[in-house]
């Protein structure tokens, strides 16, 4: 049995792919005690190529015991399983896999690697030293909270991805709720709520030339971390960060699968989770402009809908405050 421990201190970068050497002997550590020459065998690698392996696997956090003449053994997983997600990642498509014990952003670091070449990555950090929101505000990042991004190739219109933040919200909330069993809402355009604070939060960028347009999608929840004033974390829930990151990352994949075609379902289960927000007066700040009215949901295109004076309006972008 594999104990859990906590990575240690040291800024750990790993870079795992699809077809890496070390989750092939990973998966092969995890069926027991092996020497090194029987997984190099079963590997058809070399035993300097296995220890490597190991190290990198080490590096992730994890223990791997090795006694002369008695061979490899897994003894501790970390408290954030490395490899465990990675694997997850991989099963839904992904081909790099990228974990920090500390970056400056998920989201900034991924962004720069589509810069150089489009690729389905996840990056994951325990924390973040320049944590972005949108507008460049800043995401307080610290340790014990979950802070992830994923590359997302966007085949709809450029029009739509406001759908993309609202797909991703509805998929972390549900993770939430799951995970949790707790009431986390939605709030328009890209918080998650609990107990009406702030959770957590979602941001898309866009990159990338006209024919190939990716969306950097960055997840932030507050799990276990210090938040700051008027926000909130799951403290009230036993959860890990790597069981929630498991979970969102499910969920995520599956409801981003979804779009374009099941559009109107998601916009359905969003209007669902948003539930504590519509009827509510509320004020929109949106590109220098103030609005305000009730909220009454969202249109096809993600737009929030205000009834202000017996009219309808629409606004695209922005922040939204209870009055
Ligand atoms: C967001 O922006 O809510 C998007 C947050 C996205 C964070 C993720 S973490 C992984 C990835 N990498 C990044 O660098 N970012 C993404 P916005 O709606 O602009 O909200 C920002 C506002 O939320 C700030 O101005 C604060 O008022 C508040 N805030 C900052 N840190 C917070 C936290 N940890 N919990 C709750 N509220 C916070």
């Amino acid at each position: 049995m594999s104990e859990k421990i906590r990575v240690s201190d040291q800024k750990v970068k790993v870079k795992i792919t699809r077809n890496d050497t070390s989750l092939s002997v990973f998966r092969a550590l995890r069926k027991g005690r092996l020497s090194g020459a029987e997984i190099a065998n079963s590997l058809g690698i070399s035993r300097t190529a296995v220890w490597k392996a190991i190290e990198k696997i080490r590096s992730s956090g994890y223990t791997v015991e090795s006694k002369r003449g008695r061979g490899y053994v897994l003894t501790k997983t970390p408290e954030f399983p490395v490899y465990e997600v990675a694997e997850l990642c991989f099963s839904k498509g992904v081909e790099e896999f990228y974990f920090f014990s500390e970056v400056d952003s998920t989201n900034s670091f991924l962004k720069n690697l589509i810069s150089e070449r489009p690729v389905r990555a996840v990056a994951v950090a325990l924390e973040q030293t320049a944590g972005r929101g949108r507008l460049g505000r800043v995401w307080v990042s610290k340790r014990g909270g979950l802070y992830l991004s994923l590359t997302h190739r966007v085949s709809m219109n450029l029009d739509e991805i406001p759908r993309i933040t609202l797909c991703t919200g509805v998929a972390v909330c549900k993770a939430i709720q799951n995970v949790c069993n707790c009431d986390a809402s939605l709030k328009w355009p890209n918080d998650i709520i609990l107990n009406g604070k702030k959770l957590g939060g979602i941001l898309c960028e866009l990159c990338g030339e006209s024919d190939s347009v990716w969306v950097i999608i960055g997840i932030g929840v507050n799990v276990k971390n210090e938040v700051p004033e008027n926000a909130i974390n799951l403290s009230i829930c036993d959860v890990t960060v790597g069981d929630l990151c498991k979970s969102v990352l499910n969920s995520v994949f599956h409801h981003l699968s979804e779009l374009p075609e099941k559009w109107d379902a998601i916009r359905e289960e969003w209007i669902k989770l948003a539930e504590p927000m519509l009827g509510r007066k509320v004020e929109v700040y949106s590109a220098g402009k103030r609005y305000t009215g009730i909220s009454r949901g969202i249109d096809d295109s993600g737009a929030l809908l205000l009834e202000s004076n017996g009219k309808k309006i629409r606004v695209f972008s922005g922040d939204c405050f209870y009055v």
